[in-house]
């Protein structure tokens, strides 16, 4: 039987983590895959995450089976986080995931469950994964522009226009903030004509927000999510706890399905829980227990809201670091979208040649598509950086 199996495409950003360990120069640079890291080069365990697993460890008498959903206090926790009061409580399903990724697989088998013929439109570019998963469940997907390669924006005008042709039913994959790879993100008026679009066109939307905390602040960042939530008769969101609790090994994510009619919530709660089952039963509890813990205890969550928060202002002061490098260099505004663009990517907007040449002559690896992650940089590297996006004619 084996012998029909064939090779599987790589994950090109995990193939890059790769090449980079490879590399035996001392002053490589690596702005690759989407983890944070702190001036040090270090990811570290967050204080809060830290206190919570001491007390964990302490007073945790049992690791016997939660439920299908994982905790309801993790589901009660997040709702909260992510949508705030933006929506009666009583009309959202939750369960537990397997990181983001989780949530967003088993949202996308929700859909297909639902609506085997809703179409997914997606950013382009989007997630590598998102393609990925849609692809591996045969699911129809259909770009929709997003990233204007001139001004490094959005393109708006031509989103509206994709979704424009957009099917009653069809599904549109959104990044809540921080849209990943491309760092540029829809201003709250572009929100809410695309609200309106979904609206008028009978498309559900399917948030992924996988940086809540990273771009303008926890409130500020979840601001379009409880906007789309508190608008549209339904919708599902996938979040992730990996980066802005930073437990990425520890598999913490939650999907919700908002409904409009309380109604549904119970047949839309033991979909979430059937779905579990068929996957892998119960969700991983460790991570979201440290979650819970830190959500609900007044001191956990101050402390790790002030460390979220030196992370978001230590990502924005290299952005604008750089910014203001490039200007310097080149005299001119050619690079100011680096300052605007949000979270922990960008994407730079070269070729993959350039790409390759700031690899090969430089050792500065980006994604092919010229995204960097900004939190693999500090106030040293920064000016090298630039040099050599300088240097290299980009
Ligand atoms: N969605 C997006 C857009 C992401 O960038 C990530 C990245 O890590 C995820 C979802 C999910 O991450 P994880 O499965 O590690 O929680
Ligand atoms: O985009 C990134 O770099 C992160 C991490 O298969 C990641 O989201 C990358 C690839 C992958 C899973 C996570």
């Amino acid at each position: 039987m084996f012998e029909n199996l064939k090779e599987q495409p790589a994950d090109k950003i995990l193939m890059l983590m790769k090449m980079f360990a490879d590399d035996p120069r001392e002053r490589k640079i690596d702005l690759g895959v989407g983890v944070y890291r702190n001036a040090q080069g270090v990811t570290p365990v967050m204080r809060a995450v830290k206190s919570a697993e001491r007390t964990l460890w302490e007073e945790q008498t049992t690791k016997s089976y939660t439920g299908l959903i994982g905790d309801p206090a993790f589901g009660d926790a997040m709702i909260g986080l992510v949508l705030g009061n933006a929506v009666p409580r009583e009309t959202v399903a939750a369960a537990a995931t397997p990181g983001g990724t989780g949530a967003v697989r088993q949202a996308l088998e929700l859909i297909r469950m639902a609506n085997p013929q809703a179409r997914i439109w997606v950013s382009d570019p989007t997630w590598p994964n998102h393609l990925s998963i849609l692809n591996y469940l045969k699911m129809e997907t259909v770009p929709y522009r997003y990233f204007d390669a001139e001004t490094r924006g959005v393109d708006f005008t031509g989103m509206m226009e994709d979704l424009g042709r957009a099917a009653p039913g069809d599904v549109v994959l959104l990044h809540g903030c921080c849209h990943n790879p491309t760092g540029a993100n829809l201003n709250m008026v572009e929100w809410q004509a695309v609200i309106d679009l979904l609206n008028q066109r009978g498309l559900m939307p399917m948030i992924d927000i996988a940086y809540q905390g990273f771009g303008d602040g926890l409130e500020e960042d979840a601001a379009a999510t409880r906007l789309v939530a508190s608008s549209v008769p339904e919708c599902l969101i996938a979040a992730s706890c990996s980066k802005n609790f930073g437990i990425y090994r520890e598999r913490t994510g939650i999907l919700m399905a908002v409904a409009q009619d309380a109604a549904r919530q119970p047949v839309n709660q033991g979909t979430l829980a059937f779905l579990n089952r068929q996957n892998y039963s119960f969700p991983p509890d460790h991570g979201a227990r440290l979650v819970t813990m830190i959500l609900n205890d007044d001191a956990l969550r101050a402390e790790w809201t002030a460390e979220l928060e030196e992370m978001r202002t230590g990502m924005l002061a290299i952005r604008q670091q750089l910014a203001d490098e490039l200007q310097r260099l080149t005299g001119s505004d050619r690079f100011a979208f680096l300052a605007q663009h949000r979270g922990m990517f960008s994407r730079l907007g070269t070729t993959p040649e350039m790409v390759d040449k700031l690899r090969t002559d430089y050792g500065i690896y980006m994604v092919g598509d010229s995204r960097m992650n900004i939190a693999g940089l500090n106030a040293q590297t920064v000016p090298i950086l630039a040099r050599a996006i300088v240097d290299a004619g980009i």
